[in-house]
């Protein structure tokens, strides 16, 4: 497709980008990592959301060149904050993996290159992975779960409660975080079903020792009600959208 071609290009010719979308304790309301967003403003139709290149992207076998795009200028672009501001010394950043990207047999080896590249650590680096990933019994994702908790690279569970309802297997691979979906988030404190699903997956992730991200949280009321439930951490329009590097290197500059 048209769309196809030019992402394609906007790959080669350095026509995507990356914002930063701040992670906040909830506790403290200390900055403490950012998630990467993949953004591509074309020079015609203007800005093309993720939800709708991504999935172009995952169609014409385009989606591993833009994870490593992403991760690598998430990684070089944390090297460079950290020669700014001494706050970015003890950040860490978030970065989406497609279910594509993440059954590839040398993944973690690329993990590794761009590890190695911008000198960074393997805890400066969390990666972002669906639950229907885990739920593949493919041995290569099974070899790339174990070599990324090798390496120390923690796993967050993005959209969580939207995939699978079985929860075996967050005994099985105890990932580091759960990130709540905001569909759920959103509707809370008004609506008492998901304030009480919300409860259900903190007091549970408690338990199993997993730090928890609210995210999509908009508003005073959601962020005070997310405290005083023990949530960990927050990301949302409330505290700050995705930022180019520059805004988010602000934001840094401004904690603490
Ligand atoms: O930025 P936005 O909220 O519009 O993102 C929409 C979707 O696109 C989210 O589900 C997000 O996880 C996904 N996404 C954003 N950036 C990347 C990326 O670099 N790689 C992959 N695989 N998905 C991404
Ligand atoms: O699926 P994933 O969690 O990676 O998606 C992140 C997406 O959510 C990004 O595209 C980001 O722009 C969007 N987002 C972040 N914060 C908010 C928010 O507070 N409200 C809404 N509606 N979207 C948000
Ligand atoms: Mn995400
Ligand atoms: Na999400």
């Amino acid at each position: 497709s048209r769309l196809e071609t030019e992402l394609r290009q906007a790959l080669s010719r350095g026509g995507l980008s990356v914002q930063y979308q701040p992670i906040v304790d909830v506790q403290s309301g200390t900055l403490r990592g950012f998630e990467a967003l993949a953004r591509w403003v074309h020079p015609v139709r203007g800005f093309v959301s993720p939800g709708e290149f991504i999935s172009v992207a995952e169609e014409a076998g385009l989606v591993v060149d833009l994870d490593r795009f992403v991760l690598f200028e998430a990684c070089d672009c944390l090297r460079a904050w950290r020669e700014q501001v001494p706050q970015a010394r003890d950040c860490f950043l978030s970065v989406n993996v497609s279910t594509t990207q993440f059954s590839r047999a040398d993944f973690v080896h690329a993990v590794q290159g761009v590890l190695r590249d911008t000198g960074l650590c393997p805890a400066d680096v969390r990666l972002e992975i669906t639950e229907s990933l885990l739920m593949q019994r493919a041995p290569v994702v099974q070899r790339n779960l174990e070599g990324l908790r090798e390496l120390g690279v923690q796993l967050y569970i993005d959209d969580f409660g939207t995939g699978y309802s079985s929860l075996g297997y967050l005994q099985q691979f105890a990932p580091s975080v759960l990130k709540i979906d905001r569909s759920f988030v959103q509707r809370v404190p008004m609506h008492s079903e998901s304030a009480e699903l919300v409860r259900t997956i903190l007091s549970m992730a408690r338990n199993l020792n997993i730090a928890v991200v609210a995210e999509g949280v908009e508003c005073q009321e959601q962020w005070t009600w997310l405290r005083e439930a023990g949530c960990t951490y927050a990301q949302g329009f409330f505290f700050a959208k995705p930022l180019v590097p520059e805004d988010a290197l602000d934001v840094l500059r401004q904690n603490q």
